[in-house]
């Protein structure tokens, strides 16, 4: 729907982004909401913006109880392994246990609602493989608009790499996957790859404006893009469009960018009376979007295929370097993003290793000549061995 700002609210966002100043960023999106005319096609938009407000003075009071030497909870967890989970869901869904369960971390498991209030971070071991778990304080209707811990835990699944949403079966099963999902919504998260996608990156000024066109505009030209980004005084940027994308959708890229993040549904307490038919109502709404997994944390049911389905959702790679001349591959791969090529390798070892790149050396069962001589473009896929040679 579109949002038909007029120029002076136009103007005030350019302003906005033109503020670095928290105390003054907040003030002038203010003065921005006063600016934007309520209806419908404004509502979402005026959602974000105040939604951004909270995020900016919680960061404010975060830096200031840092200072006075009270270190809050931190908004973000440091990455370990190949890549972060955030375990979202709602209160008594068993997200301790089954961080329990999976790792060796020291939980507080409880039938008291809410035990767990601020992310507990724990690694997960999956083959030769490891995957950080965080366990996110529950969501709860209104996390995204900063109810309790809820901009932090939204901050965390916006952070990570991908998500578990756990539901209960003992309770209602699709109500509780609908209030996620409605929060991570409104947090602009998606668990589904999204058609097309907008990506601004903003430039120093004079860098002028570049639209990249990937993809499909499906309702305007390029034309209507640049005049869309000149009406928000946006001269200075990269716009990066691929897929099929709408002009709404570059005009909502304009406030915040929409992430994806690619998610398992765990449906948790499979050993309670009911939790069988309830199962069937939660893959009955996921409808195959995304994989369902079902266990009981408690009884050590059904954990075994979270790894496997975990690693297939992320689409992790393992890739096992060899030094030249040496016999044996190193035991310990390297995790990469399906897709990732030779160069991403080289550089995730070193920097030196891509400047200096002579030529790699793959072996890997599907090559018709195995062990084949590539350069830095060849695509990896998981359980290649790679040898590097430099200059
Ligand atoms: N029957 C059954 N109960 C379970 C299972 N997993 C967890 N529970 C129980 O559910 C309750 C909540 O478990 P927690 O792991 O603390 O839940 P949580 O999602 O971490 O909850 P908060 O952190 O408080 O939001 C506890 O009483 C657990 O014993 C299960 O597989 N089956
Ligand atoms: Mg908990």
């Amino acid at each position: 729907m579109p949002t038909n700002l007029p120029p002076e609210a136009k103007n005030k966002w350019a302003e906005v982004e033109n503020t670095r100043n928290p105390r003054d960023k907040i003030q002038r999106m203010q003065e921005f909401l006063s600016l934007v005319p309520q209806h419908k096609g404004t509502m979402k938009l005026r959602g974000q913006v105040k939604k951004k407000m909270a995020v900016l003075r919680k960061e404010m009071d975060e830096r200031k109880q840092k200072r006075a030497g009270r270190g809050g909870p931190k908004l973000f967890i440091e990455k370990e392994g190949a890549a972060q989970v955030a375990l979202l869901g709602v209160t008594n869904v068993g997200k301790s246990c089954l961080l329990g369960a999976m790792t060796n971390a020291n939980v507080l498991v409880s039938p008291a609602p809410y035990a767990t209030r601020e992310p507990v971070p724990a690694v997960m071991n999956f083959e030769d493989v490891q995957f950080q778990l965080v366990e996110a304080p529950a969501v709860m209707q209104g996390s995204a608009d900063g109810r309790a811990w809820g901009l932090q835990t939204l901050a965390l699944a916006r952070n990570a790499d991908g998500l578990v949403l756990m539901v209960d079966l003992s309770r209602d099963a699709v109500g509780q996957l609908r209030l996620v999902l409605g929060e991570l919504e409104k947090a602009r998260v998606l668990i589904n790859k999204p058609r097309g996608k907008v990506d601004i990156d903003r430039r120093y000024m004079g860098a002028g404006l570049r639209v990249v066109l990937v993809g499909k505009l499906l309702d305007c030209t390029l034309r209507d893009v640049k005049a869309l980004l000149q009406s928000y005084r946006i001269g200075d940027a990269t716009v990066k469009i691929s897929g099929e994308v709408r002009l709404d959708d570059v005009e909502d890229a304009i406030f915040e960018s929409t992430t994806y993040r690619p998610s398992v549904v765990v449906a948790n307490k499979l050993d309670v009376a009911g939790a069988a038919s309830e199962l069937e109502r939660v893959e009955g709404f996921v409808a195959g979007r995304v994989p369902v997994v079902a266990v009981s944390c408690e009884k050590r049911l059904g954990l075994e295929r979270l790894g496997t389905v975990l690693f297939d959702a992320l689409s992790v790679i393992r890739v096992y370097t060899k030094q030249p001349g040496a016999r044996e591959p190193s035991q310990r791969p390297f995790t990469l993003r399906r897709g990732a090529t030779v160069a991403d390798l080289a550089r995730s070892i070193h920097t030196d290793f891509e400047r200096d790149f002579a030529f790699a050396r793959v072996w890997a069962d599907r090559l018709v000549f195995s062990p084949q001589k590539v350069g830095l473009g060849f695509a990896l896929d998981d359980g290649d061995v790679v040898e590097i040679h430099v200059k």
